[in-house]
């Protein structure tokens, strides 16, 4: 059989829109690249969620130690840099929203929902993902349960659809186009606004780039001893208790002995360096020079358990993140510290101050800043 080549006036899109543009072709190409980095940010995403809130029969790895950074600044700044894709994808397809008669079939009219669900779905994981790293928290729910159960509809809506238009897809891929539209042009356009994207952001996470990201919130470099502030002292509330001399550190919980520290005593204890980032879930990190107490030193001066699992407590009183846990595999690495040094200086107050945790591996949220109580499970 012989493949016929299909004229160009069949592949373009119907209506009363001028521009050759709205295209099989062109929205056959921005699905492809769009279907790529849309499934890449529910999978970077689905590893945050579940490093974040661990199914119970898997344990995230401590290693490697920057995993976490590159997981999360993909789905960031990926999801930063399709944004123009999304967009040009939109307008591509848009005559098609007039077409008439609306429904034809029962088969059309569920492949146009489909459709709906898809372009609804994309739109709000865009915004609010673009509005949560912008710390304007201008919607009503919370952000991450309404971004994560949006993620499963739009990556099914998306195979579903994928599948679906995948013949077209295959079509005009797979031939040469008769016409001359400039969609080349078009396209290089909308991967080049793409690529300014990621130029002016990567440097939130990609420290040599740093100076570069003019868009990114917050900057490796910036803040007090080098290292950007999420939450100030003042913004949660701890400044005095931080500052009291009488603050210690109790170990407790399922324990042999409670132990109760002070600052002083846990200089006492043997010092230890890592070089690690800070990574937050926001998809800024920078990475850190830190000094302070093993964990693990700590939970066998207690006597606990090889299998526990530990809460870290913060003096903040209220707020999502004034605890975390540390799974075993966590609290067992060498590299997990409470620290009490930061690039070559005591904590400033602002990075939590007398002591917080710093462990490989592990979203910023997790960080937990003005510890002061480690409880083990
Ligand atoms: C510009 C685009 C996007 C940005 C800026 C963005 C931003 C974010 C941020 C900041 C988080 C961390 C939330 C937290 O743990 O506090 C996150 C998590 C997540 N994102 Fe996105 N996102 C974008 C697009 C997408 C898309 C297209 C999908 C999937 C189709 C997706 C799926 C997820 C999932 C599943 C999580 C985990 C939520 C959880 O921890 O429960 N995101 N995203
Ligand atoms: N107690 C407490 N610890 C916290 C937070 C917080 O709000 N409260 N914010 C976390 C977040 S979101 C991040 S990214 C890191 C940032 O640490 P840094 O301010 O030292 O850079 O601290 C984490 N530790
Ligand atoms: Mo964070």
């Amino acid at each position: 059989m012989v493949r016929r080549a299909v004229p160009a006036a069949l592949t373009r899109l119907p209506g009363r829109f001028t521009s050759r543009l709205h295209d099989e072709r062109v929205a056959a190409w921005l699905g492809m690249a769009l279907g790529v980095s849309v499934l890449s940010a529910f999978a970077t995403g689905l590893v945050s969620h579940f490093m974040q809130h661990p199914p119970g029969w898997a344990q995230w790895p401590s290693r490697p130690v920057n995993l976490y950074r590159v997981t999360q600044g993909v789905h960031v700044i990926g999801g930063l840099a399709t944004v123009p894709l999304l967009l040009a994808k939109l307008w591509t397809v848009y005559p098609r929203l007039w077409q008439w008669p609306p429904v034809r079939s029962a088969a059309h009219a569920v492949r146009r929902l489909l459709v709906f669900v898809l372009v609804g779905g994309a739109l709000f994981q865009f915004v609010t993902g673009v509005l949560n790293i912008g710390y304007w928290y201008a919607f009503p729910f919370l952000f991450t349960t309404a971004h994560y159960w949006t993620a499963y509809i739009v990556a099914g809506a998306l195979l579903i659809h994928a599948a679906d238009e995948w013949s077209k897809v295959r079509r005009t891929v797979m031939t040469r186009p008769q016409d001359a539209v400039g969609r080349r042009a078009f396209l290089l356009t909308v991967a080049g606004a793409g690529g300014v994207i990621t130029a002016v952001t990567v440097g939130e996470a990609f420290s040599p780039l740093a100076r570069l990201a003019v868009l990114a919130p917050r900057r490796p470099g910036t803040g007090p001893q080098g290292l950007p502030v999420n939450k100030s002292a003042a913004a949660a509330g701890v400044s005095a208790a931080a500052r009291d001399p009488g603050w210690r550190l109790t170990v407790t919980g399922r324990v042999r002995r409670d132990l109760t520290l002070t600052l002083d005593g846990l200089r006492a204890l043997p010092q230890h360096p890592a070089r690690l980032p800070i990574a937050c879930v926001e998809g800024w990190s920078a990475g850190a020079d830190w000094r302070g107490v093993r964990l693990r030193d700590l939970l066998a001066l207690a006597g606990a358990g090889d299998t526990a699992r530990v809460r870290v407590e913060s003096l903040q009183t209220s707020g999502l993140y004034r605890t975390s846990h540390l799974d075993p595999g966590h609290w067992h690495d060498p590299l997990t510290l409470l620290a009490l040094d930061l690039n070559g200086g005591p904590l400033d107050l602002d990075h939590g101050y007398p002591c917080r945790l710093i462990a490989p591996n592990r979203p910023g949220v997790l960080q937990t800043k003005w510890v002061h109580r480690l409880v083990v499970l």
